[in-house]
């Protein structure tokens, strides 16, 4: 079984990214957007921690240890706009139901659940897939989660690249982003920056703040970009149908936009680092392996 041609090997290089039409049966799909939906409806909202996953564009980042402590879960991080501010005396309480309120639900869901372990570490196709990209010498599995991408309320995805927030020493992160359903530019597919990864350096990296929470840390020696990638020309649409796997370079920049649309947008991802060459995970990431739940061998 041979999955990439020498042109999207060709295309990857160049790209940083490469789109991956039917990677995925319908019939594998649907069973992976059947128990994404499963995951939903079980959602209870009572004694959830209403930790929401923000980014930058929020103006904070996520840093609860329910989100830190996420490695060995399947947990669940709601959609900022999903709740009502709190105030000093009101607690913030959930605007929609709670199975239309999560952004994200993970982080193990590959070694934890069945279906998605199935799907990824248990899939000829994607053992396959990693060998014939030929990047990693021992690839290790982590961050495996489910984004949502809810109608109407489903939020932005902000410029950047992926080696920020999974850091190795030297970068060393691919993302593999499966469609469960079709993304369009109105539900909020993604886009790329074809090239950027020859040109962006991972000058910043995502890590646990001395204090508790989450904070940006320079990556010493590392001269940031004076590129600002968004306002550069030649960012270009990914949308595909449900079944596509799209790979993602670390050091690609990628964004996504709000989905206004009436339709979700569900979709699973997970990533592999590199776990030999001497490449170095550390403890200052903000998600960390367990004793329990070291991040697993893809092969
Ligand atoms: O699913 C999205 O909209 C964004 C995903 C993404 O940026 C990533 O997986 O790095």
């Amino acid at each position: 079984m041979t999955i990439l041609t020498s042109e999207q090997l060709e295309q990857w290089r160049d790209d940083g990214y490469l789109v991956l039409p039917g990677f995925y049966s319908e019939q594998d799909t649907q069973e992976m957007l059947d128990r994404a939906q499963q995951l939903c409806i079980d959602f209870k909202i009572e004694g959830h921690p209403l930790t929401t996953f923000k980014t930058e564009a929020d103006g904070e980042h996520v840093g609860d240890d329910y989100f830190l402590g996420s490695n060995d879960k399947i947990r669940y991080f709601l959609e900022p706009s999903a709740l009502s501010p709190a105030t000093p005396t009101t607690p913030a309480k959930l605007l929609v139901p709670p199975s239309q309120s999560i952004n994200k639900i993970g982080h193990a869901l590959a070694p934890l659940d069945s279906i998605f372990h199935k799907h990824t570490l248990s899939s000829s196709r994607i053992t396959q897939l990693a060998k014939e990209l030929g990047e990693h010498e021992s690839p290790r599995v982590l961050q495996s989660m489910i984004i949502c991408k809810q109608p109407r309320i489903g939020g932005v995805v902000p410029c950047h690249n992926d080696s920020t927030f999974l850091y190795t020493d030297p970068p060393s992160a691919i993302g593999c982003w499966i469609a469960l359903e079709d993304c369009t530019p109105d539900n909020g597919c993604l886009s790329f920056l074809p090239g950027s990864h020859k040109l962006s350096r991972t000058a910043s990296r995502f890590v646990r703040a001395q204090g508790g929470g989450t904070t940006f840390e320079a990556v010493p020696g590392i001269e940031p970009n004076e590129e600002k990638w968004d306002e550069m020309p030649g960012w270009r649409q990914a949308p595909c149908k449900a079944g596509t796997l799209v790979l993602i370079h670390g050091s690609v920049m990628h964004k996504s936009p709000p989905n206004t649309s009436d339709k979700s947008r569900l979709i699973y991802t997970f990533h592999m680092i590199e776990g030999g060459k001497g490449v170095i995970f550390d403890e200052k990431n903000w998600l960390q392996p367990t004793q329990d739940m070291p991040f697993p061998a893809l092969f």
